[in-house]
């Protein structure tokens, strides 16, 4: 089981001088002594606070959260990263928890399932769609991958593309994770009210599905057009029962709808067939890949 000094905290921060010193004092009081904030440009105090708590202040590359967790990763030198938000919602006193489901996994998620009600509504809708998209493309049981706070060995970050765009910078993290060697896991943790304003845009609900198909369209495209294949049934299916009901209890025969909502039925079920049949085959390929992972590593141990 890895310890508190195996860790190095990656923090990154927009505009958190409210919260910043908090999540230091927070993160030092359980035992994690390299800390790097990773700003995106500050316009207040949270470089300035951040050193003198004697944390490591680096400025991120490019811009964005994901590129800010890749800025991080270069000056981590210990085994394990643990990255959290600068806001002082995530509460650091669990990573004793967190690190004592770390045996055996490549990733720990903190999952936020105490205090969910200071995560505003919209993110929680847009984390449960993203969370079940997740888990329908993978095959895992996971309750909250967009957390903001997960520990991760390093070499495995490392892996990460940090494209960013589109979905976040957990989901690409866990999906990197989900879909290699699939060392997985959760953690609930306590989630608190934010310290000052929110700096990531609010998604909006059309974004969300967006965000949502792409990460299918990236782990899974032929899920994705099939699904798409399969949305002639939604006229298909009202069509040819009105159809059916007019012959049987009308004897009104209507031969061109019928011709019409049999083809539209007929590719659509083709269609919603193959699409649970791609996620059949991926989840196969998964649980394979899970397997031989495993026995490497029981051959390597
Ligand atoms: N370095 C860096 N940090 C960022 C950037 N955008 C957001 N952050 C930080 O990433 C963390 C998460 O951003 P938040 O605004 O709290 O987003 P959230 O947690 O989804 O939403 P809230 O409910 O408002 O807390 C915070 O510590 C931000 O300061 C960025 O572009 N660069
Ligand atoms: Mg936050």
């Amino acid at each position: 089981m890895p310890s508190s000094g195996d860790v190095t905290a990656v923090v990154p921060t927009l505009d958190e001088e409210e919260g910043i010193g908090l999540v230091i004092d927070e993160l030092r009081a359980n035992g994690v002594g390299r800390i790097v904030v990773v700003d995106g440009g500050s316009r207040d105090r949270t470089r300035e606070i951040a050193s003198s708590k004697g944390a490591r202040v680096v400025i991120q590359e490019g811009r964005g959260k994901a590129l800010a967790v890749k800025t991080g990763l270069r000056f981590v030198e210990t085994p394990w990263v643990l990255v959290i938000d600068g806001d002082h919602t995530y509460d650091a006193s669990y990573l004793g928890a967190m690190l004592s489901a770390a045996e055996g996994y490549d990733e720990v998620i903190g999952a936020r399932l105490i205090g969910r009600e200071n995560i505003p509504l919209l993110n929680r809708f847009g984390n449960w769609v993203i969370t079940k998209t997740f888990n329908i493309l993978f095959g895992t049981r996971l309750s909250d991958v967009c957390s903001g706070m997960y520990l991760v060995r390093a070499d495995v970050l490392r892996e990460v593309w940090f494209e960013g765009r589109g979905f976040s910078v957990e989901v690409e993290v866990a999906a990197h994770v989900a879909s290699t060697s699939r060392r997985i896991t959760e953690v609930p943790v306590r989630y608190r009210e934010r310290k000052g304003r929110p700096k990531l845009g609010r998604r909006h609900g059309l974004q969300i599905m967006l965000d949502a198909v792409r990460l299918a369209w990236r782990y899974n495209p032929t899920v994705v057009v099939f699904a798409l294949g399969s949305v002639p049934l939604l006229p298909g299916v009202p069509i040819l029962l009105w159809v059916f009901y007019e012959y049987v209890f009308r004897r009104v025969e209507h031969f061109v709808w019928a011709i019409i909502s049999l083809q539209l039925v007929s590719v659509g079920f083709v269609s919603m067939l193959l699409a649970i049949v791609s996620l059949y085959l991926k989840r196969m390929e998964y649980r394979l890949t899970e397997r031989i992972e495993k026995a490497v590593q029981q051959r390597s141990s």
